[in-house]
């Protein structure tokens, strides 16, 4: 049995839909961020780092959605969701998860958690003001350079759909029109009706 720890509306979600797309029995434990459920020192034990998501597995915790992402395809039997045969092609995925979790997470995170980086009141307006322009220059390269099928990395659907539905999520609170980035409004739209997705918000809250 696997078990998430992850918080409503937060990058989690992604683990969270691969879960329910991948057949693998789970459990998930919804924790409340602005309550600082993080930062319980039950929960650091489990991830030190004070985040979401973590994974509870027989072997150990998982941390990092590209690496729980990685792992629940490659548990996964009933589905395919990676290329797991093709070296390139699943480099190629986890080139789009890496640039999801190293560049438009954290553009994101400049809004909401400016203070992680900066004290200054100036320096943390400043940094907040750049949230829109940025996430438009990453939504915008994800519109011309993916998304040429039907999913994000083509025909196939894989890790890489829950990551990016989970950041098109954020897009309005960022002051980004998702309407702008058609393939990426019509793959929202899609994921939304996939009943994986259905059940992953329904137990968010
Ligand atoms: N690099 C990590 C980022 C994890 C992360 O920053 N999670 C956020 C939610 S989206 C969080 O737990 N924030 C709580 C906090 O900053 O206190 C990943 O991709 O899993």
């Amino acid at each position: 049995m696997l078990t998430l720890f992850t918080a409503k509306g937060s990058c989690g979600r992604a683990s969270h839909i691969a879960l329910e797309e991948s057949g693998l029995a789970f459990e998930v434990q919804v924790i409340d961020l602005a309550h600082g459920d993080q930062r319980a020192p039950e929960y650091l034990t489990i991830n030190p780092k004070g985040r979401v998501p973590a994974l509870i597995t027989t072997s150990g915790v998982l941390t990092e959605s590209p690496a729980i992402l990685f792992y629940i395809a490659s548990m996964a039997t009933a589905v395919n969701l990676m290329p797991k045969d093709d070296p390139f092609a699943l480099a190629a995925l986890q080139s789009f998860n890496a640039y999801i979790a190293s560049t438009v997470h954290v553009a994101h995170a400049h809004g909401r958690r400016a203070s992680r980086w900066a004290d200054a009141p100036q320096a943390i307006a400043s940094m907040q003001a750049k949230v829109a322009e940025n996430m438009t220059a990453c939504f915008r390269h994800i519109e011309t350079n993916y998304l040429f099928g039907e999913w994000v990395m083509g025909s196939a659907y894989t890790i890489a759909d829950p990551y990016l539905f989970t950041m098109s999520g954020w897009l309005k609170s960022d002051g980004v029109d998702i309407a702008d980035f058609p393939k990426i409004a019509d793959h929202y739209a899609r994921m939304k009706e996939r009943p994986a997705v259905r059940r992953a918000l329904a137990a968010e809250g």
